[in-house]
């Protein structure tokens, strides 16, 4: 396998820390066991922990205002999956890209794939997009895609999205990932009914083209690029396309794509029980669908929601299998450190639901005593877990400091070295 970075640079790095780390996890260790805690348990299933990374993410986002590109902006898919390559290296735990397509269009897929596994990498779920206009596209997605007033519209959609079928075989994936902007600007602009109606009947015929061995993810959002109606605006909505649609098509739960203040830990818990939790798409917001790095705003949310999928799958709940994926667009980062650091935060939630009483906790609940189940849960979260994630990862071949080392290695300087600058460029607004 080929490694992008030096591995005596990490070495070097973590030799510095590596003692310091040791003290640390013996620390931790002596602390956990008084809780009836192993400690390396707890680092065994971290370390197991994978998420996967967006190929889309390892660019420079952007705004609708304008976009800063950076040094060394990817060029290309195969850039894309280079930088991905690096991100694993560092924190180990995230050995799949999820393509976006046509953005990661290829001439050669199989080239693709062996240029991901050269990095240990595979490819997860593949996303389509039917929420922009391509060059020499026939019918404009403008007023809609899969739900579009005009068959031949709808039918352009369902074709992308089958295509994007095609290429996953391609790549080893075995997930479609199916968000659609569609919906409304005005009241009245649309007949709520018959647009869901359409909605659905596209997603029956791209349902149809699934492999046996294929799940088709419905990623719904409460709002953006349409103002007023989403057609597939929330998780009942989700729920209720993905029951008509069949066993293999699941609700996909993107962080950002909530009301403010919705408990989304809750719905969780309701997608998991009735076997429809798709996955997620990672990231933390403060205003709407902010695409900002994971744990950065909210990280005990993010716990909270770690601690229903640890309780469904203590509880071994049929059906219960989700994806996970980051979706986060960078603006003032280097894309490969937010995204280190944010695959660390997922890791970290779970490491940290690990640790929860359930035990301690269903006696507080089925008590009535909720401030000891409260506390409970906080307990949890209040331990700092680092040292298990930075010795997974060191045990791995991975970096105790993932940034640090990216940072010694000087990679980002070499990259752009070799990749022309992009100039930054202004967003739709006049
Ligand atoms: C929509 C979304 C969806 C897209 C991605 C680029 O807001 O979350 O997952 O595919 O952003
Ligand atoms: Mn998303
Ligand atoms: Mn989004």
């Amino acid at each position: 396998m080929s490694k992008i970075i030096d591995q005596a640079v990490i070495a070097a790095d973590n030799d510095k820390l590596a003692a310091d780390l040791k003290a640390d996890y013996a620390v931790l260790g002596e602390q956990l066991s008084r809780r009836g805690i192993a400690i390396d348990d707890i680092k065994a299933q971290a370390s197991a922990f994978a998420v996967a990374l967006p190929s889309w993410g390892v660019g420079t986002g952007g705004t609708r205002f304008a976009r800063f590109a950076g040094k060394g902006e990817p060029r290309n898919v195969f850039d894309k999956v280079q930088d991905c390559g690096v991100i694993h290296q560092l924190v180990t735990i995230t050995p799949t890209v999820s393509p976006h397509l046509p953005w990661d269009k290829a001439t050669d897929y199989q080239e693709l794939r062996q240029h991901a596994a050269a990095f240990g990498l595979n490819f997860d779920c593949v996303n389509s997009n039917t929420f922009q206009d391509q060059k020499g596209q026939e019918h404009s997605y403008k007023f809609g895609s899969l739900s579009h007033a005009d068959a031949a519209t709808r039918q352009q959609a369902v074709d992308h999205n089958i295509e994007c079928i095609e290429i996953g075989k391609a790549l080893g994936a075995k997930a479609l990932t199916v968000w659609v902007g569609d919906g409304s600007n005005f009241p009245g602009q649309q007949h709520f009914a018959r647009a869901f109606d359409r909605y659905l009947d596209s997603n029956r015929k791209i349902y149809a083209a699934l492999p046996d061995d294929w799940q088709m993810f419905l990623e719904h959002k409460m709002f953006e690029p349409a103002f007023y109606s989403t057609v597939l605006q929330d998780w009942g909505s989700s729920y209720l396309a993905a029951t008509q649609l069949g066993e293999k098509a699941k609700c996909l739960v993107d962080l950002g794509h909530h009301a403010p203040n919705v408990n989304i830990e809750m719905i969780v818990a309701r997608l998991a029980a009735f076997g429809r939790l798709a996955g997620f798409h990672f990231n933390d917001s403060k205003y709407g669908d902010d695409d900002l790095d994971s744990g950065s705003i909210n990280p005990y949310q993010l716990f909270l929601i770690f601690n229903e999928l640890v309780d469904a799958a203590e509880r071994k709940l049929a059906g219960f299998k989700p994806e996970y994926m980051l979706d986060q667009s960078h603006n003032v980062t280097d894309p490969i450190e937010s995204l280190m650091n944010s695959a660390v935060e997922v890791q970290r939630a779970y490491a940290q639901a690990l640790l929860v009483d359930r035990m301690a906790l269903a006696g507080y609940q089925d008590g009535n005593d909720a401030l000891q189940a409260t506390r409970t849960l906080k307990q949890a979260y209040l331990t700092d877990v680092s040292p298990i994630l930075a010795m997974a990862r060191l045990e791995r071949g991975g970096a105790i400091d993932p940034v640090a080392a990216y940072r010694a290695s000087g990679y980002r300087a070499r990259v752009a070295a070799e990749r022309p600058a992009v100039a930054s460029s202004g967003g739709g607004i006049v």
